[in-house]
C-alpha cells in the first residue's frame, strides 16, 4: 500500500512531529503536565493526525519504531522544559502506548533507556494504555504493567469506558490514573446518561485510590461540572488544543 511506504520513509526522513496538550488541575487551573500526541508532517498531504496513520503503523509493525521515537522525543522535550523552568513544579509527560507496544518484550528496556538518556525523573512520566489493549490479555498486561511500574513511571488507563475492563482488573492493575473517554465528557450537559457515567467513573477511580482525568473538555459548563464531581485533572480544547512545542513553551513558563 502506498501510504505504508510513505510512512516508512517518513519516519526515517524525520517527518514525524510531537504536539503537546496541557493536562490541567481542574481545581487550581494550573497545567501540571502535557500529553504527547504524534503528527505526521507529510510533504504533500499536509499535517496528518494519528487517526490517519496510527492503525496502519500498528498493523504493519512500524509502531515499534514510531512509538520508541515518540517516547524519546517527548522525554527529551520534557527534560528540556524542566531544565528551563527552575523554581516551578516540574512538568509531567504523558505518552500513549499502542497494543502492540505493550506486548513488545523490549518495551521496558526502551522506556528505561529513554529516561536514562535524558535524565528524566521516572515519576514524571505517565504511560497511557487503552482499556481495550489491557483486556486483550489481562495476565500478560499485568506482567508488563508490573515491570513498567518497577521503573518508577506512572500508568494510566486511556479511553476508559469504551472497552470492557472489569472492576477486578482495575483493582489488580498497578494503575495511577483513569482517563474518562471524551465521548462521555462531551455528553455532559446534553441531558443524557453521561452525567451518571462520568460521575461513576470519578467515584470508581477514587474508590481504588487513583486520579480521575477527563478527556475532551470543550466548555466551561463541562469544566465546572467536573469540578463539582471531584474530577482531578482535565484536558481539552477548553484549555488548549495540542500544540507544537514552541507554542506550548509560553504555557509552561507562564505557570505560577
Ligand atoms: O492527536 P489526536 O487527538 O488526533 O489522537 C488520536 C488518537 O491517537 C488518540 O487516541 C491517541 O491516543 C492516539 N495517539 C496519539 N499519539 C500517539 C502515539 O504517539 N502513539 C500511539 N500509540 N497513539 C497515539
Ligand atoms: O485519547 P487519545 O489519547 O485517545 O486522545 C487524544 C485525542 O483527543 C487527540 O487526537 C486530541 O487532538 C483529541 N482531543 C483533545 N482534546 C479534545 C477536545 O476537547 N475535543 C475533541 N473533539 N478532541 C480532543
Ligand atoms: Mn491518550
Ligand atoms: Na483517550
Amino acid at each position: 500500500m502506498r501510504l505504508l511506504g510513505e510512512l516508512r520513509h517518513g519516519i526515517e526522513d524525520g517527518q514525524l512531529r510531537v504536539h503537546y496538550q496541557p493536562r490541567m488541575n481542574i481545581a487550581t487551573n494550573i497545567a501540571i503536565g502535557v500529553e504527547a500526541l504524534v503528527r505526521w508532517e507529510h510533504p504533500t498531504r499536509g499535517l496528518l493526525q494519528p487517526g490517519d496513520f496510527i492503525d496502519l503503523a500498528e498493523e504493519s509493525g512500524l509502531i515499534r519504531g514510531l512509538g520508541a521515537w515518540v517516547l524519546d522525543e517527548a522525554v527529551q522535550q520534557g527534560a528540556q522544559w524542566n531544565r528551563a523552568s527552575s523554581g516551578q513544579a516540574p512538568v509531567g509527560m504523558a505518552v500513549n502506548l499502542s497494543p502492540r507496544q505493550l506486548v513488545d518484550p523490549q518495551l521496558t528496556g526502551i522506556v528505561q533507556a529513554a529516561l536514562a538518556r535524558h535524565s528524566f525523573d521516572p515519576s514524571l512520566l505517565i504511560l497511557e494504555i487503552t482499556e481495550t489493549a489491557l483486556m486483550e490479555n489481562p495476565e500478560m498486561a499485568l506482567k508488563v504493567l508490573t515491570a513498567l511500574k518497577a521503573l518508577g513511571v506512572g500508568l494510566a488507563i486511556d479511553d476508559f469506558g469504551t472497552g470492557y475492563a472489569s472492576l477486578t482488573y482495575l483493582k489488580h492493575f498497578p494503575i495511577d490514573e483513569l482517563k474518562i473517554d471524551r465521548s462521555f465528557v462531551s455528553g455532559l450537559g446534553a441531558g443524557n446518561g453521561d452525567y451518571a457515567i462520568v460521575s461513576s467513573c470519578i467515584q470508581l477511580a477514587h474508590a481504588v485510590g487513583i486520579r480521575a482525568v477527563a478527556e475532551g473538555v470543550e466548555t466551561d459548563y463541562q469544566r465546572s461540572t467536573l469540578l463539582t464531581m471531584g474530577c482531578d485533572l482535565a484536558q481539552g480544547f477548553h484549555y488548549s488544543r495540542p500544540l507544537a512545542p514552541d507554542l506550548l513553551a509560553d504555557w509552561i513558563t507562564a505557570r505560577p
